[in-house]
């Protein structure tokens, strides 16, 4: 058995538990972190596409930015369709903030090469398997990796394991409460090797259904289309997914190309309260879960690593507890924020299970009221970008 001593224990390397070990880094904080998987499979794992300003500034200023910078594509805003007809969005004009299309993995694979170029301890195949003592001042991580059995010695531990970690179920056994809604449809995800057919994303309302048309470079699109939440991928062949796509999109000429990624993601809603107990702190998707159509999923997780650095390094520096007391009512005030949008923009662009023709007409009506309200629409770009509530508006590192 072997035992190793840090600073900080981080559980997952996802984007909350990277960025929280580069930002912690970059204070002289030490720490080591647990990674379940192998760097193969985590750098290739399809998920998220959608940076926020915030983020996107946060990366670029602590020095991971610039294949982002260089591959990133900057988008203005985004389009609605829906009754035939499509509408843009302009973020930019609305809230002076636009958005940067890059890939969660991408992302992945910039903190994780910053983290091995400076040598930064980062255990790959090695599953997190108990947390203990983080009522006490020395809480403890044993690990499995292979064969071997080992213990993290910390002051603090961070669990970035996301919605199946063990953050959550540790955090589950000191009685937080737990807000959860389960949504009846999903998501079928596609990456295909073909160019988006728009410059920007196109979020559709269909009454056969949502889709949205994403992107990752010019020449690979990203692209979902709602399904029943227990749908099973063999209902899908290829045709049909085009052809639906080209339906609920209003693309009746999207060209179909060779698909590099397939998969259904269930929808849901989640928030564990509070996001910590004594030396135990939780981070992203370990903490909180949206529906995937407000893109909120990784920026809540990068927000949560920016808002614990700053805490720990103030906590490290002064002995001042105060912000890592208030980390979690600082993280839920914006968690709760992108939740309700989540769950609006859900509830707006999807059909519900029993196709209500009523809520249906009410989604039309809302969705035309968009197009022609100013305020309206500043609204929704004010919650998609979080211009007024995202990263800028929390915590400093210095
Ligand atoms: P992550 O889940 O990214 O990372 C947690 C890491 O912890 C993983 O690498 C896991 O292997 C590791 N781990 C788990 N248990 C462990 C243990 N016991 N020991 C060690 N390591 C352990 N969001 C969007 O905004 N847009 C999307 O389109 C979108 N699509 C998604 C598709 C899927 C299939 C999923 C699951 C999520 C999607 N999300 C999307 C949400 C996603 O982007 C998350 O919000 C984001 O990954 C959260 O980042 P983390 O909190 O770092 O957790
Ligand atoms: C994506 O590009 O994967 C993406 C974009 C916007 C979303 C969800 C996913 O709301």
């Amino acid at each position: 058995m072997s035992s190793v001593r840090t600073q900080v224990g981080i559980i997952g390397a996802g984007p909350a538990g990277l960025l929280l070990g580069h930002l912690l880094h970059l204070q002289g904080i030490e720490s080591i972190i647990l990674e379940d998987r192998s760097r193969a499979y985590v750098e290739r794992r399809v998920r998220a596409g959608v940076l926020e300003a915030g983020a996107a500034e946060l990366l670029r200023e602590s020095g991971v930015g610039a294949r982002m910078d260089r591959e990133g594509m900057f988008h203005r805003g985004i389009y609605l369709q829906f009754a035939g007809a499509r509408h843009h969005i302009d973020f930019v004009d609305l809230t002076g903030h636009g958005i940067t299309i890059y890939g969660q993995q991408e992302v992945v694979k910039d903190l994780i090469a910053a983290r091995l170029a400076w040598g930064g301890p980062l255990l790959f195949e090695s599953e997190a398997t108990a947390v203990r003592e983080i009522e006490g001042d020395h809480p403890v991580i044993c690990y499995r990796q292979g064969d071997e059995e080992g213990v993290i010695a910390c002051d603090v531990v961070a669990a970035c394991d996301g919605s199946h970690g063990i953050g959550r179920t540790v955090l589950a056994a000191t009685s937080p409460r737990i807000y959860e809604r389960e949504y009846t449809f999903g998501w079928l995800g596609i990456l295909a090797r073909t160019p988006p057919a728009s410059e920007e994303l196109i979020y559709a309302y269909h009454e056969t259904g949502f889709a949205l048309h994403s992107m990752r470079t010019p020449e690979i699109s990203r692209l979902y289309l709602q399904v029943p939440a227990d749908e099973d991928l063999k209902n899908w062949p290829e045709r049909r997914i085009w052809a639906e796509l080209r339906l609920r999109l209003g693309e009746p000429g999207l060209p179909s190309g060779e698909i590099l990624d397939i998969g259904i993601t269930p929808m849901r809603s989640l928030v564990a309260e509070p996001m910590q107990c004594g030396r135990l702190f939780v981070l992203g998707d370990a903490a909180h879960v949206v529906p995937p159509t407000g893109a909120k999923g990784m920026n809540l997780a990068l927000a949560d690593a920016r808002d614990l650095a700053a805490a720990l390094a103030t906590w490290y520096r002064s002995g001042d507890r105060t912000a890592l007391d208030a980390y979690s009512d600082a993280c839920l005030r914006r968690v709760w924020q992108a939740e309700h949008f989540s769950a609006f923009m859900t509830n707006l662009l999807h059909l519900d299970a029993a196709h209500d023709p009523f809520q249906h007409r009410l989604r039309l009506a809302h969705l035309a009221y968009l197009t022609r309200s100013r305020a309206a629409a500043g609204s929704l770009a004010e919650n998609y970008t979080s211009a007024a509530t995202g990263l800028r508006a929390v915590g400093s590192l210095d």
